[in-house]
């Protein structure tokens, strides 16, 4: 955890990761018009990650996907979050249609504060996380040391024996 903290000086248990993907339209824009809206909403990122394109994953007949993770700090408790996610999502003019089918912009809650959260439609951390190279790419990029919030897995080494090879590659000059 120390690594993590030196960055700039926040602790990765007092910082909400969230994963916005896109894959229909503008991408880029869909992604950087939704972080100006998390803000705006009272999320205030402190580190952002490349944006990775990436081979999309579950359904794999749809264009490929702009990835990035962000940490920030906020007030909002985790269903006030997961209701300020969807309501960018509606305003950018996302129709749910297709399970893991394409979207103009798609947020989910990774982590939250280093804490788990089972309630109806909402799991923290993400039930999928683990398994997709899209997110712990991205995740590892602006927390390199994290663990899960019960501390026995660290998602560097679960990336590193993930199977899912699907590509995930960084673009350019799209660091920060
Ligand atoms: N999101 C999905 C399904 N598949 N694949 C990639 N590469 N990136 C995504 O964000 C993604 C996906 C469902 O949310
Ligand atoms: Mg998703
Ligand atoms: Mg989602």
């Amino acid at each position: 955890m120390h690594s993590d903290r030196v960055r700039d000086g926040k602790d990765v248990d007092k910082l909400v990761f969230l994963c916005l993907g896109a894959n229909l339209g503008d991408r880029q824009s869909f992604i950087e018009r939704a972080i100006v809206s998390l803000e705006e909403g009272g999320f205030a990122v402190v580190r952002r990650s490349s944006i990775y394109e990436t081979e999309p994953v579950g359904l794999t007949e749809q264009p490929w996907f702009l990835n990035t993770v962000v940490a920030g700090e906020t007030d909002l408790e985790p269903r006030s979050l997961l209701i300020l996610c969807k309501r960018i999502e509606e305003q950018a003019g996302r129709e749910r249609n297709v399970r893991f089918g394409p979207r103009v912009i798609d947020i989910d809650i990774l982590l939250y504060k280093g804490s788990i959260v089972d309630e109806d439609s909402l799991i923290i951390p993400h039930p999928r996380m683990h398994e997709r190279r899209f997110v712990l790419e991205p995740l590892l990029e602006i927390a390199p040391q994290i663990n899960d919030p019960n501390q026995t897995v660290r998602y560097a080494d679960m990336l590193a024996g993930l199977d899912e090879k699907k590509k995930v590659t960084k673009l350019k000059g799209s660091e920060f």
